[in-house]
C-alpha cells in the first residue's frame, strides 16, 4: 500500500516509499507529541534517508569548514589568536566526529560517508567553497558563519531525532565560544586602523552572498523543507532562519559603521520581515553542484588526507591473528 494513505492527497507525493500506514500514523503522533525518536525505534524509510543526508552533509561541512581556518593557524596575528583558532579548528573536527557518529546510528557507515564526500556525491555547506584570502575573512567566518550556524543548530537541537539533537546541543555550546572569538576579532578589525577597517569591509562584501545562501534556497525553491518540518527534523524554514539571522546580526554590523553590499536590505517595520535583493541563487546552485571557486581544492585536500592517513586506519584495525615475535 502507498505510504501515508491517511494523508491529504497533496501530501502523498512526499512519501514515495510504501510504508505501513498504521506505523506511520503512530510515528507521526509521537512526533506531534514532541517525543524523541531513538535509533532502535521504527521510523519511515524516508525519515531515515533524509536524516542521513542532512546529518552527513553537516558532518562534512565541519571537516571541510576546518580547512580554510586551518591554513590561518600559523598566520593568525599574535599568540592569543593562534591559540584560539587552533582550538576552534580542533572543535570543528570534534563536531564532525559527533555528527558522523549520529549518522551511523541510522545505518550508513563512516567509510561510506567519507567515500561519498571525496567522490563528490555528498554535499557540504556552500560557504566553504570560497577562499579565506585575508585575516578579515577568518573574522567574518568566525563571527557571521558561526552565528548563522548557531541560529540553525539551536533550532534543530529541539528536533525529533535524539542522537542528532544531543550532538547539536553539545556543538552549540562550543559554537557559542567560537562566536565570541569571531566577534572579538571582527570588532578589533572594525575599530582598528583605517586599513584594517577597509580590509574587513572588503571581506564582508565578499562573504555576504555566500552567507545569505547558507540557510538554503528560498522556501519556494526548497525541496526538502516541507517534510523535514513536518517530521521536526528542521524546526524552521530556510527563510525563517535567514530572517532570524538578519534580525540578530545586521544591526550588530551596522552599529560598527560597516555596510552590507545590498542596497535593498531593510527591515519591513510592519511585518518584521527583512527584505533583500536577489542574492544570486544561480551562483548558489553552481557552487553546490561543485563549480565554486574552491570545490576542487577542498576535495583534493580531503582525498590526500584519506590516502596519506590510510596506514593509520590499517594499523588501528583490530586483527584476529595471534602475534608471534619473528624469529631472529
Ligand atoms: N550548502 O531542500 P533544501 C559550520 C542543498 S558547519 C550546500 O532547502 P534542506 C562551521 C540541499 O542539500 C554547519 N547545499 O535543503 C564549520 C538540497 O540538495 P540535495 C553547516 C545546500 O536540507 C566549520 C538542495 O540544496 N550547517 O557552521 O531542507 C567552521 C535544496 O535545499 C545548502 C549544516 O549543515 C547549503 N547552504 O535545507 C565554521 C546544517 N542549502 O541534498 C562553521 C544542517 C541547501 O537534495 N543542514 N543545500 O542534493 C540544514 O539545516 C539543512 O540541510 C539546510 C538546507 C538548511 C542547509
Amino acid at each position: 500500500m502507498y505510504g501515508g494513505g491517511y494523508l491529504p492527497d497533496d501530501q502523498k507525493r512526499h512519501l514515495p516509499i510504501a510504508e505501513d500506514p498504521d506505523k506511520l500514523a503512530a510515528f507521526e503522533t509521537r512526533i506531534d507529541r514532541g517525543d524523541k525518536v531513538e535509533p532502535q525505534d521504527w521510523m519511515p524509510t524516508e525519515y531515515r534517508k533524509q536524516l542521513i543526508r542532512m546529518i552527513e552533509q553537516h558532518a562534512h561541512s565541519e571537516i571541510i569548514g576546518a580547512l580554510p581556518e586551518g591554513t590561518w593557524i600559523t598566520r593568525a596575528p599574535g599568540f592569543k589568536r593562534k591559540m584560539a583558532i587552533m582550538a576552534k579548528v580542533q572543535d570543528e573536527i570534534g563536531h564532525a566526529q559527533l555528527l558522523y557518529a549520529a549518522a551511523e546510528t541510522l545505518g550508513k557507515t563512516r567509510e561510506a560517508m567519507i567515500n561519498d564526500l571525496i567522490n563528490g556525491k555528498s554535499k557540504y555547506s556552500n560557504v566553504f567553497n570560497y577562499p579565506a584570502e585575508t585575516w578579515s575573512d577568518i573574522a567574518v567566518i568566525g563571527f557571521l558563519i558561526d552565528a548563522a550556524a548557531i541560529v540553525n543548530q539551536t533550532l534543530n537541537a529541539k528536533g525529533s531525532y535524539g542522537p542528532y539533537c544531543r550532538a547539536l546541543e553539545r556543538i552549540c555550546y562550543e559554537e557559542a565560544f567560537h562566536l565570541k572569538q569571531g566577534h572579538d576579532a571582527f570588532v578589533a578589525l572594525a575599530t582598528g586602523t583605517e586599513r584594517s577597517r577597509s580590509e574587513l569591509q572588503a571581506a564582508l562584501n565578499r562573504w555576504w552572498k555566500p552567507i545569505m545562501h547558507f540557510f538554503g534556497p528560498s522556501d519556494k525553491a526548497s525541496v526538502h523543507s516541507e517534510k523535514l518540518m513536518r517530521w521536526k527534523v528542521k524546526m524552521a524554514s530556510n527563510d525563517d532562519m535567514r530572517n532570524q539571522f538578519l534580525d540578530m546580526y545586521v544591526p550588530r554590523i551596522w552599529e560598527l559603521d560597516l555596510t552590507l553590499p545590498d542596497p535593498e536590505l531593510r527591515k519591513d517595520s510592519d511585518t518584521g520581515v527583512w527584505l533583500f535583493g536577489d542574492p544570486d541563487w544561480n551562483e548558489f546552485f553552481e557552487v553546490i553542484k561543485g563549480n565554486g571557486p574552491c570545490n576542487a581544492e577542498r576535495l583534493a585536500v580531503r582525498r590526500w588526507a584519506e590516502e596519506k592517513g590510510e596506514w593509520v586506519k590499517r594499523a588501528l584495525r583490530p586483527r584476529n591473528e595471534i602475534y608471534v615475535t619473528p624469529l631472529a
